[in-house]
């Protein structure tokens, strides 16, 4: 039995890619940080209680600020495969911790790679680096593939930089087998409520129900590359069973604005959206409702207005990738589109909102977070 170890198993990728490598058979370690409330909402499904049998999954706690924490969990895991997606991975965020974020997501990274040198495991552990095409940032090239040349533009990509450089160092120096995937934006319904196209989901199907009253948004002309996270964590593992390690470029080669997923969205809840006015002083008001989706909504409400302060310091306003290497080389290929990732999305925040909603009828009234 093949053992796996997860940095980030509690996150949207972290999840999915447990569910993938469980199915294939592997003794899956997952390494979670102790904070004052649960946090493995996203892998309870898939959590066994070791008290009965003996668990395929194991979850172990750690943080990947911790040097000693984290070699001592190599050591006794000898992991055949490891797959660093721990990160503080919200860009905004990183602008408001810049240290944190290189201690996390670009000296975590060293850690990770220096304990499996240290434990004389280069040979056996084989590492896959979670990248991003935040590297690419200021676009010198469009579409964006392997060998475009890299522009951060944000503390977090500047991080990630770091990271993608010293997994290609490991590899050159030591003769590691590590990896970069490159991925573009990827999202699905266990994404991060504060990332774009979840917000959006989420607060306009809370708006539809009268649980929320309007979505406050940053830079809607923002332009990205959306593929579905299921998709993108098999490619993670392919990338790992090659001969050779290779970096790749993981992405669907389609783009579409923030304002076309904020309209995708409202009309999986049969509401059409008009956008009008300009810059911060843009609007999108309801200009039609069918359908029993939206009972809270009617003609001529406004659900989204513009707030500055979601706008960052410096933006990557353009990312679109192309995943030809990935295709001819290992033969991956995106199963889901970015329409039908909306769909499903929209479909389990308005659940969750019908089922506030009742509760709130009944006098149940639980607190939707407002924060984005
Ligand atoms: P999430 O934010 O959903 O998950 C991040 C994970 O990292 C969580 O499990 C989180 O734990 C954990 N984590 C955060 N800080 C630490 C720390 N100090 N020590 C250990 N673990 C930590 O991210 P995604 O699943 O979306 O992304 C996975 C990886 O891929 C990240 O590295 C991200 O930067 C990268 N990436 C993501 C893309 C995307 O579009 N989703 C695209 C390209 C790259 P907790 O649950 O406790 O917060
Ligand atoms: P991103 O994702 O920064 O690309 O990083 P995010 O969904 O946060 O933003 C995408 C674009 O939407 C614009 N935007 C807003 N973003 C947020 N979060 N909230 C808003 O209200 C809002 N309004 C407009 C942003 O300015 C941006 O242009 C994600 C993360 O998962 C990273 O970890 C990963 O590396 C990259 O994707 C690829």
């Amino acid at each position: 039995m093949k053992k796996a170890l997860i940095t980030g198993i509690t996150g949207q990728d972290g999840s999915y890619l447990a569910e993938f490598l469980l199915e294939k058979g592997y003794e899956v370690h997952g390494i979670k940080r102790r904070a004052s409330l649960f946090n493995t909402q996203r892998i309870d499904h898939i959590y066994e209680d070791p008290h009965s049998n003996p668990a395929q999954m194991k979850l172990h706690y750690g943080d990947l600020s911790d040097t000693s924490n984290l070699t001592r969990l190599i050591r006794d895991i000898e992991p055949d495969e490891v797959y660093n997606l721990g990160a503080q991975s919200h860009v905004a965020v990183s602008f408001e911790a810049p240290e944190y974020t290189a201690d996390v997501d670009a000296i975590g990274t060293l850690r990770m790679l220096e304990a499996i040198r240290f434990l004389g495991l280069e040979k056996k552990t084989r590492f896959y680096q979670a990248s991003t095409s935040e590297l690419y940032g200021l676009v010198q090239e469009t579409p964006q593939k392997e060998t475009t040349p890299f522009h951060p533009r944000s503390p977090y990509a500047v991080a990630k930089l770091y990271a993608y450089w010293i997994a290609v160092n490991y590899r050159e120096a030591y003769g590691m087998y590590a990896c970069n995937g490159i991925l573009f934006n990827h999202e699905s319904p266990r994404r991060g409520e504060t990332f774009v196209t979840r917000k959006i989901t989420r607060g306009l199907s809370n708006i539809a129900m009268g649980l929320e009253p309007c979505l406050y948004m940053g830079n809607i002309d923002s332009l990205r590359d959306w593929g579905h996270a299921k998709d993108y964590v098999r490619m993670q593992w392919m990338m790992l069973q090659q001969d050779t390690p290779e970096d790749f470029v993981i992405a669907t080669g389609k783009q579409y604005s923030v304002r076309e997923f904020i309209t995708w969205s409202a009309r999986e809840l049969g509401i059409e959206l008009e956008f009008s006015g300009q810059g911060i002083e843009e609007i999108a008001t309801v200009s039609s409702v069918t359908g029993d989706k939206a009972p809270a909504l009617k003609t001529g409400d406004v659900v989204m207005r513009i707030d500055p302060r979601y706008f960052r310091p410096a933006e990557v306003d353009t990312l679109l990738g192309d995943p030809t290497k990935a295709k001819e080389k290992l033969g991956w290929v995106p199963e889901i589109t970015a329409q039908e990732m909306c769909a499903e999305m929209v479909a389990e925040d308005h659940k969750a909102a019908r089922r506030y909603a009742l509760l709130k009828e009944h006098g149940l009234d639980l607190p939707v977070s407002l924060e984005g």
